[in-house]
């Protein structure tokens, strides 16, 4: 629908920003902190873009004051950030290390003075090296209980403050670079394990939802998903069966099961033929229908275009971890789809087209098909800035690229979408798990690099004013 005139933002809207505890903290062994598995596996040559790390990333650990600073000055009402588990349970279970749930109780504290609404992130990917070294953690159901431990310790902690929740991000992401492309740790490349470890997640994810319920009577919960929607390359039947085999095995998939606790059915019997459906035990379905979200979590980055791809098509491709444009390789199922570049969109130097018209379809197809309210948690632009003289950096682009996707999310809520919140990804720079630290997404530019040797100071990009701008009129000019 083409509008003469656009609803507004709500009042309450949360203008936020958001982060995660490996890409920002740094301080990755102190104060009892143990290990996570990306402490382990970014040490594994070749895993990340030159090696890169995040054992000292921002330094947001002991920045932190500074860069609430820089959000309260900005006017941001909303910062999501992530709890390393291994901050809090240096061994994944067992103790709990005081030490790390000062560190967040202070940042709550400290964002809460500042008139910011913290949105806490149980889950970011970083899951204890521990429980991967005991148990393979999410290929056992033991993590199902060790991770309802640590959710009811951060809720009994932070409960009282914090309202809005993330379970678990992009659950699609880290099973599926984790184990279907070895990109992610465990670096594994199995299918069978993947479709095992992800119905294995999302019990974990639905028992966490429960225990909420008891411990946060009056919060707020929900996962946060990486939606891509599907465009079909042409309107060739074969290329519109290509899209809706894409829709119900890469993203239904997971959303059907968070928000109805089943699997869509097509998709299922297509993984049973082929000896990959997860196992489902007796109380499974009852546990997952028992712990569904209040709101859906949104990651939007890009669409996907798709057409049909034969039984001898294409399968794996290449992603681009350089930022050398066009490097990406088409990949997909064989006989299921295969990705195709849209030619009606520009793209970044990453290959992620950019399509603000395609937020708007995926909010519009999460509030058609389950109803329920959308917090965007994710929304950004990766991208190379330049560092000026006197400290300036023009990043137009990536205001021309926000500009458009708040001007999406209003578009939205005109159309009826109940819309909480829109995350930007990021605050400051922070480290790209595989893509280093050249590939910018902040407001605010760090003074690091892959060598390392840089002093981390903060520097206002031009973007910066431009989103203080957007909350101090809460969108009314767009
Ligand atoms: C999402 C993750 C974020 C962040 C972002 C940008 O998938 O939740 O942690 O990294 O994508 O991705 P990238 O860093 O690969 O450019």
């Amino acid at each position: 629908m083409i509008y003469d005139k656009l609803s507004k933002f709500p009042e309450n809207f949360l203008w936020g920003s958001a982060s995660a505890a490996y890409q920002v903290e740094g301080a990755w062994d102190e104060d009892g902190k143990g290990p996570s598995v990306w402490d382990i596996y970014t040490k594994i040559p070749g895993t990340t873009y030159m090696g890169t790390n995040g054992d000292v990333a921002v330094d947001h650990y002991h920045r932190y004051k500074e860069d609430v600073a820089l959000m309260k000055e900005m006017g941001l009402k909303a910062y999501r950030f992530s709890i390393a588990w291994s901050r809090i349970y240096p061994n994944g279970k067992g103790e709990v290390n005081q030490e790390g749930l000062k560190f967040y109780d202070n940042l709550i504290n400290e964002l809460i003075a500042n008139n910011i609404e913290p949105v806490v992130t149980i889950y970011h990917w970083d899951v204890p090296q521990a429980l991967m070294d005991a148990y393979g953690a999410w290929e056992s159901r033991e993590i199902i209980n060790d991770f309802n431990e640590y959710c009811i310790t951060l809720f009994k902690a932070f409960g009282d403050r914090v309202k809005h929740w993330v379970t678990l991000n992009e659950q699609n992401v880290f099973i599926g670079l984790g184990y279907g492309s070895a990109l992610h740790p465990p670096g594994v490349k199995d299918q069978k394990r993947l479709y095992e470890a992800n119905h294995i997640a999302f019990l974990a994810n639905a028992k966490a939802i429960q225990s909420f319920r008891k411990y946060v009577p009056n919060g707020k919960i929900g996962p946060s998903f990486a939606y891509s929607p599907a465009y079909p390359a042409s309107c060739k039947p074969e290329d519109i069966l290509a899209f809706e085999n894409y829709e119900e095995l890469n993203n239904y998939w997971w959303m059907d099961v968070y928000v109805r606790g089943e699997y869509p059915a097509i998709a299922f019997k297509y993984l049973q033929s082929k000896g990959l459906a997860p196992t489902i035990k007796d109380g499974d379905i009852e546990l997952l229908k028992a712990g569904t979200p209040d709101f859906m979590g949104v990651n939007y980055y890009r669409t996907t275009t798709v057409e049909a791809n034969p039984l001898d098509g294409v399968g794996e491709g290449k992603m681009n971890t350089s930022g050398k444009k066009g490097s990406t390789q088409d990949s997909g199922i064989p006989g299921v789809f295969k990705t195709k570049r849209n030619e009606h969109l520009e793209a970044t130097n990453w290959d992620w087209e950019i399509d603000p018209e395609g937020l708007r379809v995926a909010l519009r197809r999460i509030s058609n098909r389950y109803g329920l309210p959308v917090l965007i948690t994710e929304n950004g632009l990766g991208e190379f800035d330049k560092l000026e003289e006197n400290d300036v950096v023009n990043d137009d682009y990536r205001i021309d690229y926000l500009e458009a996707h708040v001007k999406a999310c209003k578009e939205a809520i005109t159309d009826g979408v109940n819309l909480i919140g829109y995350c930007t990804w990021s605050f400051t720079d922070l480290l790209s798990w595989l893509n280093g630290y050249q590939k910018r997404y902040g407001f605010v530019y760090v003074n690091k690099d892959e060598t390392g040797d840089k002093d981390l100071r903060r520097i206002k990009k031009k973007s910066y004013y431009w989103y203080k701008d957007i909350i101090a009129t809460n969108g009314d000019d767009l």
